[in-house]
């Protein structure tokens, strides 16, 4: 006879929401973003495996600070935001290569409460491949990998088995433009019961030449990040960018407390997006908004969480108050 088994007890169980929706959405963003009359693109369409590469490469930059301070935000207090979670799942939203999640996995696994890890990512070779390291290293850990867009696929994400907590780490809130980052919010509160927690990174406002250093680094690497963008939308919509002829620039937007980047094109040009049948026009020095990453302060937080029907719980910073880690509850 077959030994009966339930899903919900293996080790690794991973499932794949990719249905061509990442394509269509690359298409419709594009099709928005560049008949606007100031041209934009999200920020989402960075991420192909040289852009994920790029950005890693980011992370290690001198003039790049917020991965350290939050990993050592994490590391001073990992243990109690264990004690006050009692998580036994750890959900986390753009996962990656987990990197910085091991920290809390290991507090976890000391406070003895640990028993599942669910990864949500659209890199499908990064759930899997973390899947298997992290059961290999935490014994007993159950990972459940969702492989998907967090914005498109937070209600595939499995029924808690116990207080969780929810990570959403980098900073990322930032790349959200105000209206949709309270959207987003919201619906990450629907994910959460009254003994669930949000544990959230959010890079805070300084001063502007340390933020626009941290976005236009000495190396060029943030450049060469920026121009990618240019590269994925050649090879997906079959277009004719040479990214040689824009120029990197970021920003910090002091009305908005926001950085921008933006490509900008150095002469007048015609690009031509064969899979959308379109023509774009740019004029000689004319911008293409690619990323906004919104900086905050404690008030400006606990106000969007409140929004999204939040309310903070916990409050840490790096000793330059450079970048903080919040953990909120559902009001
Ligand atoms: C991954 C969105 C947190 O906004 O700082 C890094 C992306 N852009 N350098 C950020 C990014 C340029 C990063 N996040």
């Amino acid at each position: 006879m077959e030994p009966v088994v339930d899903p919900e007890e293996t080790t690794i169980r991973i499932d794949s929401h990719l249905d061509g929706g990442q394509e269509r959405s690359l298409a419709e963003d594009v099709l928005d973003g560049l008949t606007r009359p100031f041209k934009e693109l999200p920020p989402k369409h960075f991420y192909d495996a040289r852009g994920a590469e790029l950005f890693d490469q980011i992370c290690e930059l001198p003039e790049y600070y917020p991965t350290r301070a939050e990993r050592a935000i994490l590391e001073r207090t990992a243990t109690e935001l264990a004690a006050l979670t009692n998580a036994v799942e750890l959900v986390e939203l753009g996962s990656g290569t987990a990197a910085k999640t091991r920290v809390l996995l290991d507090a976890l696994h000391g406070a003895g409460t640990l028993k599942r890890y669910v990864p949500v990512d659209v890199t499908e070779s990064m759930v899997r491949d973390c899947a298997e390291t992290l059961t290999e290293e935490y014994p007993g850990l159950r990972v459940h990998g969702v492989i998907g867009d967090f914005e498109r696929h937070l209600d595939r994400v499995p029924k808690a088995i116990g207080p969780r907590i929810v990570a959403f780490l980098g900073g990322t809130v930032g790349n959200f433009q105000p209206g949709s980052r309270r959207r987003f919010l919201r619906s990450i509160a629907s994910l959460l019961g009254p003994e669930d927690h949000l544990l959230m990174g959010t890079d805070l406002v300084k001063d502007p030449e340390v933020l626009e250093a941290a976005y236009d680094d000495a190396q060029g690497v943030t450049a060469e990040f920026n121009r990618n963008v240019l590269r994925v939308l050649n090879r997906e919509l079959d277009a004719d960018f040479d990214p040689e002829d824009f120029d990197h620039i970021a920003l910090f937007d002091q009305e908005h407390e926001w950085i921008e980047m933006r490509l900008r094109s150095r002469e007048a040009q015609q690009v031509e997006l064969t899979a959308l049948d379109l023509t774009v026009s740019f004029d000689a020095g004319e911008d293409l908004r690619t990323e906004i990453s919104a900086k905050f302060t404690r008030e400006r937080v606990a106000a969007e969480l409140a929004a999204g029907g939040l309310a903070l719980a916990a409050w840490h910073t790096d000793p330059d108050d450079w970048f903080a880690l919040s953990l909120a509850r559902r009001r």
